[in-house]
C-alpha cells in the first residue's frame, strides 16, 4: 500500500469548515500537481468563502473541485472516492456544547457518515485487487484528544483506552473504532490523527478562543464556565494541518497518531492573554455555570508524530497574535458566521447563564 505523493487527486471531506479549508489552502499552496476535490455538505459551520482564496486564484482553482454533499450519502460518495487517491475526512459536528443540546447529527455524521466512506474505500481496495485501479485508496481519518476523556495528569498515548465523556467524542470514537475495525477486517489502507484543540484563523464563533475575540471587540460579556481552571494545549490551525498532511504521506497503515499543541494552559490564563493582546478589560468575564460532564483536562504524547519527523512551527504567543489580527481584520467573515441560526443557539446556550453569572475570578 502506498501513501499518494505529490500530483495525487485527493478527496477533502469537511474541506469547507476550520481545519479542513486551511489544509486545502495549504496542500494546493504548494503548488506540486496535487488535485482536491471537497465533498462538503455546508452545515452551519461548513462555509464556501473559507475557500474563497483557493478559488480566486487561477492556479490553485484548476486544481481543485467543490461538491455540496454528505458523506453519510453513498450516492454522493461513490464516485469521488472511486477518483480519489486518497481521503481526508473532516467532516463532523465538532462542538461539544451542541452535542449535549442535540447529539442525533454528531452520530449521523461520525458514525453513519464514517461507515459510508468505509464502504465506498472497501470496494475500491476490492478494485484494486482485481486489478482494475493501480492501487487502494488511504483514507485519514480526523479524530481528536476528547476520546481519550479527561486525563488528570501525565499524556495520553495512543494505545490507551477511549474514554469519551460527551456525545462528540463519543462519536468521533465510535468512527475511529469502525475504521481500525475496516482495516483489521478488510486490511483497508487507514490512518488516525488525534489533534489536540485547535485554533486560528476561520474558527467558528461559537469555539472558546473566537467566541471571546468576537465578544470583547463588541465589549460583550465573556462567558467562562465554571471556575476557569480547566486546561487545553492549544495547537495552531496550520500545524495541525500540516501534521494531517504529513501522517497522509508517512504515517504507517493502520497507525494512530496524536498531533499535540505547543502550550498547555488554563482557559482563565488563556483569556487573561486574549484581552491583553485586545487591550479589553478583565471585566468583561462572567463565570457562568459548567458545562455539563466537563472534561478538567487534555494532555497527549507526542512521541510518535516526532519519530515519524513532525514538529510544529507556530508557538502560542506567535498564535494568538496573528488570530486576533485576523479576526480584527476580517469583520464581515466573522459577522456572517453569526448568521443563520446563531442567536437562537446563544440564547439556548448562554442566556440563563449570563442572568445567573457572577464576577469571574482574575487569572493568575
Ligand atoms: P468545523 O465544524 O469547522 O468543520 C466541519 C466541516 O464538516 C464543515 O465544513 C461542515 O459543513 C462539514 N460537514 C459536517 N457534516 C458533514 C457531512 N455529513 N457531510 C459532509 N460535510 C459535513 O470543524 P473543525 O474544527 O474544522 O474540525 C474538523 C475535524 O477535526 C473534525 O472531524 C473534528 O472532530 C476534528 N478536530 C477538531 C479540533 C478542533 O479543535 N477544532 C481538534 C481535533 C480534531
Ligand atoms: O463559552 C465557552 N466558555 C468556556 O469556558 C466555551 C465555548 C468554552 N469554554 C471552555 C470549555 C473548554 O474547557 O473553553 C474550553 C474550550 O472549549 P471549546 O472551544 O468548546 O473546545 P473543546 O470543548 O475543548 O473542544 C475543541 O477541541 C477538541 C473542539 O471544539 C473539538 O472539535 C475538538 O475535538
Amino acid at each position: 500500500m502506498t501513501a499518494p505523493g505529490p500530483g495525487g487527486h485527493l478527496l477533502v471531506t469537511g474541506g469547507a469548515g476550520f481545519i479542513g479549508s486551511c489544509f486545502v489552502r495549504d496542500v494546493l499552496g504548494r503548488r506540486d500537481g496535487t488535485r482536491i476535490t471537497v465533498l462538503d455538505k455546508l452545515t452551519y459551520a461548513g462555509n464556501r468563502a473559507n475557500l474563497g482564496e483557493v478559488e480566486a486564484d487561477a492556479g490553485m482553482a484548476s486544481r481543485f473541485a467543490f461538491v455540496r454533499g454528505d458523506i453519510a450519502d453513498p450516492a454522493a460518495v461513490a464516485p469521488l472516492v472511486a477518483a480519489a487517491d486518497a481521503i481526508v475526512n473532516f467532516a463532523a459536528e465538532s462542538h461539544v456544547d451542541r452535542s449535549i443540546l442535540e447529539p442525533a447529527a454528531f452520530l449521523r455524521t461520525g458514525v453513519d457518515g464514517v461507515h459510508v466512506l468505509l464502504e465506498a474505500l472497501r470496494a475500491e481496495t476490492e478494485r484494486a485487487l482485481r486489478g482494475e485501479r493501480a492501487t487502494a485508496p488511504r483514507l485519514l481519518q480526523v479524530s481528536t484528544d476528547e476520546v481519550y476523556g479527561s486525563i488528570e495528569a501525565g499524556h495520553a498515548r495512543e494505545a490507551d483506552a477511549l474514554a469519551p465523556r460527551s456525545p462528540y467524542a463519543a462519536a468521533k470514537a465510535a468512527g475511529e473504532l469502525l475504521v481500525r475495525a475496516y482495516h483489521a477486517t478488510y486490511g483497508l489502507d487507514v490512518v488516525i490523527t488525534r489533534g489536540s484543540n485547535t485554533y486560528g484563523p476561520f474558527h467558528h464563533p461559537e469555539k472558546l478562543i473566537p467566541l471571546f475575540v468576537t465578544n470583547a471587540l463588541d465589549d460583550l460579556p465573556l462567558p467562562l464556565y465554571g471556575d476557569g481552571l480547566q486546561r487545553r494545549d492549544w495547537l495552531y490551525v496550520a500545524d495541525h494541518a500540516g501534521a494531517i498532511a504529513h501522517v497522509l504521506a508517512h504515517g504507517a497503515t493502520g497507525g494512530t497518531y496524536n498531533i499535540p499543541g505547543s502550550a498547555e494552559l488554563t482557559n482563565r490564563d488563556l483569556v487573561a492573554r486574549l484581552l491583553a493582546l485586545l487591550d479589553k478589560p478583565w471585566s468583561l468575564v462572567r463565570s457562568v455555570a459548567d458545562r455539563p460532564g466537563h472534561d478538567r483536562r487534555y494532555a497527549m504524547d507526542g512521541r510518535l508524530l516526532a519519530a515519524l519527523g513532525w514538529t510544529n512551527r507556530v508557538g502560542l504567543d506567535e498564535g494568538l497574535a496573528l488570530t486576533v489580527a485576523w479576526y480584527r481584520d476580517h469583520e464581515p467573515w466573522w459577522r456572517a458566521a453569526r448568521g443563520g441560526d446563531w442567536d437562537a443557539y446563544y440564547a439556548r446556550q448562554y442566556a440563563e447563564r449570563l442572568a445567573t453569572s457572577s464576577v469571574a475570578e482574575p487569572a493568575s
